[in-house]
């Protein structure tokens, strides 16, 4: 199966999976279930679930084990892009080419919906089967420690704080591996968790999911600046109109994109202790490297 055919068959598994797991647009309250269902099914690229779901596999598990922790990254993910577009953060009207959450549905269910997102993420992921080496507890302190205070909040926190300011690229490494790295360190792992991986194949996603995370962010401030709104799906060149340090405003561009290649290439060589089934990992970073959107 070529790769544009594996990714568009995960994409569905995904959805149907997130699909079962959400409340009905209808259920009572309908207005919080609808603005869940807007952010969730806005045309992502789910790159999360899809790590998620490859990761299982490169560790000789099934896609069906790993679908309940695929839509849980998914979920804490969108839940930080709703937060993130509201006017007290980034403040951005379009995300995935739509109207953000705020804009279609006020800011106080914004808020809501966020947070309802966030709280259904553990709750999917509690479904979770448990493998031999790893059960609920594992699971959930996993995700919760990446969504906490010490990564993913605290990769917003240090980006609100250095707007305008003069960050150099130590600080901007520490706020992309919180916001970006570690959310793709954590899909990895959960999927790899639920097929049982030893504790070196682990280590070896681990390492592939930070040097992969680092390269998504620094290829996301490069698209920042080169693509325009509407190949994006959201507001081009903001990073640099809002004064945030961004890869090509302390490097430059060229130096970004070698900066991305040598993160990819150090992606794919922690893959090796894996061995053949890391093939479709393999392609999604090599795939990404490439990305234009
Ligand atoms: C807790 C409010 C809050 C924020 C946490 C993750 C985050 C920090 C903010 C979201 C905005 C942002 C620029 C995050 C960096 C990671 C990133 C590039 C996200 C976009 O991910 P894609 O491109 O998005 O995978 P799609 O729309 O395809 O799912």
């Amino acid at each position: 199966m070529s790769i544009t055919a594996y990714l568009a068959e995960c994409v569905a598994q995904v959805d149907a999976a997130l699909d079962g797991f959400l409340p009905k647009a209808k259920e009572r309250p309908a207005s919080i279930h609808a603005a869940m269902r807007y952010a969730v099914f806005a045309g992502g690229k789910r790159l999360r679930p899809v790590l998620c779901l490859a990761a299982a596999e490169a560790c000789g598990g099934e896609h069906a084990n790993a679908l309940a922790p695929a839509c849980a990254v998914e979920l804490m993910h969108t839940y930080s892009l709703v937060h993130d577009d509201l006017p007290a953060m980034d403040d951005d009207d379009l995300r995935r080419g739509r109207p953000t959450c705020h804009k279609v549905y006020g800011e106080g269910m914004a808020v809501l919906c966020g947070d309802a997102l966030l709280t259904e993420a553990f709750a999917v992921l509690a479904r979770t089967q448990p493998s031999k080496r790893y059960g609920t507890r594992e699971y959930v302190a996993e995700l919760a420690a990446t969504g906490g205070s010490r990564q993913l909040i605290g990769g917003q926190v240090m980006d609100l704080e250095g707007e305008g300011g003069q960050l150099v690229k130590r600080d901007l490494v520490r706020i992309h591996e919180a916001k970006t790295a570690a959310l793709l360190t954590t899909s990895l792992r959960l999927g790899a968790m639920t097929a049982n991986a030893t504790p070196a194949k682990l280590g070896a996603l681990t390492a592939f999911g930070y040097n992969l995370g680092l390269a998504f962010q620094v290829i996301d401030d490069i698209l920042d600046v080169t693509q325009s709104t509407e190949v994006l799906g959201k507001t081009a060149g903001k990073d640099e109109a809002a004064g945030k340090a961004t890869y090509p405003a302390i490097i430059g561009l060229k130096a970004s994109r070698g900066e991305a290649a040598r993160l990819t290439r150090a992606a794919l060589a922690a893959l090796v202790p894996i061995g053949k089934k890391s093939m479709r990992l393999e392609q999604i970073a090599t795939q990404l490297l490439r990305r234009e959107y």
